[in-house]
Parts: C-alpha cells; structure tokens; sequence
C-alpha cells in the first residue's frame, strides 16, 4: 500500500492543531503507520527543503521549520500521496478551498501549516530522512475491509 510522509509544521504545533489535523486523515480512512514529535536541525531541514536552496524564500524556510516542533507522520492508503495533497489544500492558504486544511486553518504561505510530499520518490526520500524502519509499525485496522 501506497505511504506518504506528512508533517505538521510548527505553527501548526504552537496553535494546537495536531489532534484535529490526525483526525482528518484518521476519519477519512488513512492508515497511520508512524508519528513522533521532533525538533528538525539546520542539516535536516536543508536536506528536506534541498530543492528550494537559492529561492528567495528558502532562508525563511529553514528557519521557520527549525523554530520549534514539528509532529512527523507517515500515512498510508490507495493513493495517499495524492489524497493527503487534496486535503491540504493549495500552498498559499489564502487560494486553498474551504474544507481544506490549509483554507480552513491558515492565512499565509510562510505559515501554511502542514507539509506532505508531492510524488512517490519525494514521499520515499521524506520517509527514509525521518523515520526508521524500526519506528514504522505495519499492522491491520478492523475497518481496512469496510474501505475497500
Ligand atoms: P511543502 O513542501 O511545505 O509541503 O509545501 P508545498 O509542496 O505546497 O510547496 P513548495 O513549493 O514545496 O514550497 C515549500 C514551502 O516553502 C514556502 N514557500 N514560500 N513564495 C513564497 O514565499 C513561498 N513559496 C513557497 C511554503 O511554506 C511552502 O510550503
Ligand atoms: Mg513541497
């Protein structure tokens, strides 16, 4: 089954949005296959931002996302790359749809919240940077058959 690596960013951590942004992906029917609290070093978050280093907002980038704690996930299900990408809604909060995470919650492309990779070599590369295999739990939830 598919896996993506989604993390809520520290804004999102600071305004208390873990336990309604893991509800999102939990009710929709996504499957958690990892989570941890952590703070991301200067390395890290140049490694996971690489693409962007030489952009004009990449310095902010990277200190912002190192500012305080961030809640690492990895989700599974059909297509979770893609679905978790939906549910985010577009990068600049202020042109995502309502019902998305970023047009429900955020107001700014600095501070839009939530990240999630954007293709499976992306969402292979984000895993293998965050988590262990051995932090990765592989198991069966009662409803997997009513999702389907
Ligand atoms: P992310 O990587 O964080 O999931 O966001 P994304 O795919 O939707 O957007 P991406 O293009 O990868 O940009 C990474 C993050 O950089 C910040 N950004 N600021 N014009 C700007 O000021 C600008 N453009 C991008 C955003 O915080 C974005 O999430
Ligand atoms: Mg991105």
């Amino acid at each position: 089954m598919e896996k993506t690596f989604v993390m809520i960013k520290p804004d999102g951590v600071q305004r208390g949005l873990i336990g309604e942004i893991v509800a999102r992906f939990e009710t929709k029917g996504y499957k958690l296959a990892g989570a941890k609290l952590m703070n991301i070093s200067n390395t890290l978050a140049s490694v996971h931002y690489g693409e962007h280093e030489g952009k004009p907002f990449y310095p902010g980038l990277v200190k912002f996302i190192t500012s305080g704690p961030v809640f690492a996930m990895v989700w599974e299900g059909e297509n979770v790359i893609a679905g978790a990408r939906q549910m985010m809604g577009k990068t600049n909060p202020q042109e995502a749809l309502p019902s998305t995470i970023r047009g429900d919650f955020g107001l700014s492309v600095g501070k839009n919240l939530i990240h999630g990779s954007d293709s499976p070599e992306s969402a292979v590369r984000e895993i293998g940077l965050f988590f262990n295999d051995s932090e990765l739990v592989d198991y069966q939830k009662v409803n997997e058959k009513w999702l389907y």
